[in-house]
């Protein structure tokens, strides 16, 4: 089922027409409104009349997580106090959060995004669904959960922890979605393996809606496998309104944009020069329409590709690959680009191995060196020294092909990786630079 046929199944003209009005509208708006622009813009000499097309966009500043820090806590909001219904955070723990800020159209449009998320996840009024996220700054619980009740589903607004409960209630209740990071659906399943509870068979979870961090296709065969749930992966971001930048049609294809409400780009992270649709870059974003808090072509960091073939769930938007890592947290070692998501798709690939992980690099000299603690399969566990070594020299062998590195590996016996409820933390750079 489509939500809003006639925004996700607009002709492709018309769509880019809508979104020229609005890209003048915010230009405008934050030139008028927003001082922070207005000197940047100045800088620029643009105006919205300056906006003639949709490759104009490029005469616009870019935005970055800086600025917005540095306008802690409202310098970036547009309306006055009196209009903004709601305000979030990021979960970042370093430096000040970024603030912003909601009107209640803003409201209204964010839980609109939502409901084409959760209604092209297959989510609807038949569902129970068990909200794991945070509820609190964190734009994921809240925004979740107003959108599921857009759509009629019944929510369990648990929030993120308390993990045997978590699981009691979803055989209590008949959870029939889950919500959370993918990395907390993985411990969960284990909790519930250690309650007895066998997550595909004694738990109705037929779906799980994932986001606040990268799935790679290994988690979520892991997920699928522990589960037998279908997995879709969801993105957003706080700095543009949270979750509802765009969603899984469950197509394998990528995930579709709420096109109406985001303007996207790619650009090569090291120029800022824009990438053709196919190119792997940094994804940029300009809200359209959003009244507390616009942001012109917000700097994601997120790499991923943008492709605007038709789909064949019938949707016409522009879609998005999976995010790929980020150009910040992308490590080079020995000179290689190595990205989190690579080691997660090669030790997919090796028996024995699970996906709590945790990538320890370090300098030897003037040498990187990159250590990989990788845990158990319980099942693999063993005092058989040689056994264990095979499973070392597989997931070496995997990683020299995938990432074309090498490095140590050390196992580590099952339940000793630091689990998490939200995000988790894989990589400890102890390097000096
Ligand atoms: O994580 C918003 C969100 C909540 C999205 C719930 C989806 C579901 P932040 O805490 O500001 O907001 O973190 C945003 O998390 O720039 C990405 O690096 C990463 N991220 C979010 N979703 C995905 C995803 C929320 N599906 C940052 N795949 C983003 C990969 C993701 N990375």
């Amino acid at each position: 089922m489509i939500w809003n046929k006639e925004m996700e199944c607009m002709d492709r003209q018309a769509m880019e027409r809508l979104q020229l009005t609005r890209l003048r509208e915010t230009v405008s708006q934050a030139y008028e409104r927003i001082p922070f622009y207005r000197g940047a813009l100045d800088k620029k000499g643009v105006k919205a009349a300056d906006i003639h097309t949709l490759a104009d966009l490029q005469l616009l500043p870019f935005t970055t997580k800086q600025d917005l820090r540095e306008q802690y806590p409202y310098g970036l909001f547009a309306v006055p106090l009196k209009e903004v219904v709601r305000v979030h955070g990021s979960s970042g723990t370093t430096g000040k959060p970024i603030v912003v800020g909601y009107t209640r159209n803003d409201m209204d449009t964010w839980t609109e995004a939502l409901a084409r998320l959760i209604t092209q996840a297959t989510v609807g009024p038949e569902d129970i669904t068990q909200i794991a996220f945070g509820y609190g700054l964190f734009t994921g619980g809240f925004g979740l959960h107003y959108g599921m009740e857009r759509v009629g589903a019944t929510v369990v607004p648990m929030s993120s922890g308390n993990s045997e409960k978590q699981i009691m209630l979803m055989r209590d209740f008949g959870t029939t979605a889950l919500v959370s990071t993918p990395s907390y659906a993985l411990h969960l399943a284990e909790v519930a393996k250690n309650m007895g509870v066998d997550p595909k068979t004694d738990l109705r979870v037929r779906v799980g809606l994932f986001g606040g961090e990268p799935c790679s296709p290994g988690m979520e065969a892991a997920i699928h496998d522990l589960w037998g749930m279908r997995v879709t992966d969801n993105y957003g971001l706080t700095e543009v309104g949270g979750p509802g930048v765009s969603g899984d049609c469950g197509m394998g294809e990528g995930q579709h944009i709420c096109e109406d409400f985001y303007l996207t780009e790619i650009i090569d992270p090291d120029t800022g020069a824009p990438l053709p649709y196919g190119e792997e870059g940094e994804l940029v974003i300009t809200t359209l329409r959003k009244e507390a808090c616009p942001v012109l072509r917000y700097r994601t960091r997120d790499i991923t590709r943008l492709m605007p073939e038709p789909c064949p769930c019938g949707r016409t938007t522009l879609r998005m690959r999976k995010i790929r890592g980020r150009s910040d947290d992308m490590l080079i070692i020995k000179g290689v680009n190595v990205f989190p998501s690579q080691i997660e798709v090669a030790l997919a690939e090796v028996t024995g191995a699970t996906m709590y992980y945790q990538m320890i690099v370090t300098k030897r000299g003037y040498t990187d060196a990159l250590e990989i603690k990788v845990e158990l399969e319980p099942a693999f566990f063993s005092d058989d020294f040689r056994k264990l070594k095979e499973i070392e020299r597989n997931i070496l062998r995997v990683l020299k092909r995938v990432v074309g590195i090498e490095c140590k590996i050390t196992l580590v016996s099952p339940q000793t990786m630091e689990r998490t409820t939200g995000k988790s933390k894989r990589v400890l750079d102890l390097r000096e630079f």
